[in-house]
């Protein structure tokens, strides 16, 4: 989970330099600061369990089955390939160059294909694990969401439909205080986004979004919840957003957003608390502690060094792949729009 950490800032940090460097365009969605989200949530999936990101979740495509070694081409996770290739529009990606960021899925792999639309895929991993159940399966869904989506019609008719037929979907919220311009005050009139999950009567979970381990647990509480039969829950984990929603709206959130918020919201590293925690149970020693620092370095002041170096070489393979990587033929665009009447 550690490494993952790393991993997951990398590519958060390494796009945010491609594009200041002019090799990368369209615009990216930070994970930064929430890794930890994904990380302790992934981590206590089996294999055919599914998972649903959104704009926020871009490592969960590659992060998911990655404990069971992240080179493992079998493995039911994307590889490093098809997401760089995606992340740079090229033709070896899972959406052939329609998009650049994460309007992809895969059914092979167990993934959800992710929407536009906020928590329009909850109603959607409510009915794959249905099928699975029908057909004598025993997967649960991982569904990710922000504190916005919980405002939209369709997250209350979901989780109520994945409630009163006891589906084994797991809402996570990741709370980061902002939907856009929105603060989360004006958005859920809780003082908890999980207290919604008293009018569903399913269990609703808090985490520290910062501590991958306190994620890890409540998530895996309700995944054994959901998979013993006993249905949906939801799992608060309470963040902040690095930056500002895409990079486009950077400058605009530094005004919006007051400064000692930010500087507070992001005061709590998900890697400095993971090393401070395997420090304290002696999973690390103090020699460990001299390398690696990339907690609370911005893109520009990360480096390559603050980082271990198979994190490094596993991203620059996928990135070297998405340069290579043709555009398609323009003759492919008008392709799969239309339904070719015979
Ligand atoms: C139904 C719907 N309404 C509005 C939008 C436009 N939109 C895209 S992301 C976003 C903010 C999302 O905030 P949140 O759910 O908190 O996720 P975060 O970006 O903070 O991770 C909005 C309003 C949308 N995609 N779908
Ligand atoms: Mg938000």
């Amino acid at each position: 989970m550690f490494k993952q950490l790393y991993l997951a800032r990398y590519f958060d940090v390494r796009l945010i330099k491609e594009k200041r460097l002019g090799r990368l365009t369209g615009t990216l969605y930070s994970s930064h600061n929430q890794e930890a989200i994904l990380v302790g949530s992934l981590f206590g999936l089996q294999s055919t369990d599914w998972i649903s990101p959104i704009h926020r979740d871009m490592p969960a495509f590659f992060l998911k089955d990655s404990k069971f070694n992240w080179e493992n081409p079998d493995r039911m996770g994307m590889s490093i390939e098809e997401v760089c290739a995606q992340v740079w529009g090229k033709v070896d990606s899972p959406g052939r160059a329609r998009d650049n960021w994460s309007h992809i899925g895969s059914r092979k792999k167990h993934i959800v294909h992710s929407t536009s639309m906020l928590a329009g895929t909850i109603p959607v991993a409510a009915g794959v694990v249905y099928a699975d159940r029908l057909n004598g399966g025993n997967a649960v869904c991982l569904t990710f969401n922000g504190e916005g989506s919980t405002a939209q019609g369709i997250f209350h008719e979901a989780i109520n439909y994945a409630a009163v037929r006891k589906l084994p979907v797991i809402t996570i919220i990741e709370n980061n205080q902002w939907a856009y311009g929105t603060p989360v005050d004006l958005e859920c009139p809780t003082p908890d986004v999980a207290d919604r999950a008293k009018g569903f009567g399913i269990p609703g979970l808090i985490a520290d979004g910062q501590d991958v381990f306190d994620v890890y647990d409540k998530v895996m509480m309700a995944i054994e919840y959901a998979r013993s039969g006993k249905g949906p829950s939801i799992v608060e984990c309470k963040t902040f957003r690095a930056y500002g929603h895409g990079d486009h709206d950077d400058d605009r959130a530094n005004r919006y957003r007051p400064q000692e918020e930010i500087a507070a919201g992001r005061a709590r590293d998900p890697i400095s608390i993971c090393r401070n925690t395997l420090l304290a149970l002696g999973h690390l020693g103090p020699e460990d502690t001299e390398t690696f620092h990339a907690e609370g370095k911005n893109a520009t002041e990360a480096k390559n060094d603050d980082f271990p170096p198979e994190v490094v070489a596993y991203l620059s393979k996928g990135i070297e792949f998405a340069l290579r990587s043709p555009l398609p033929d323009a003759e492919e665009a008008a392709m799969w729009v239309f339904k070719e009447s015979k």
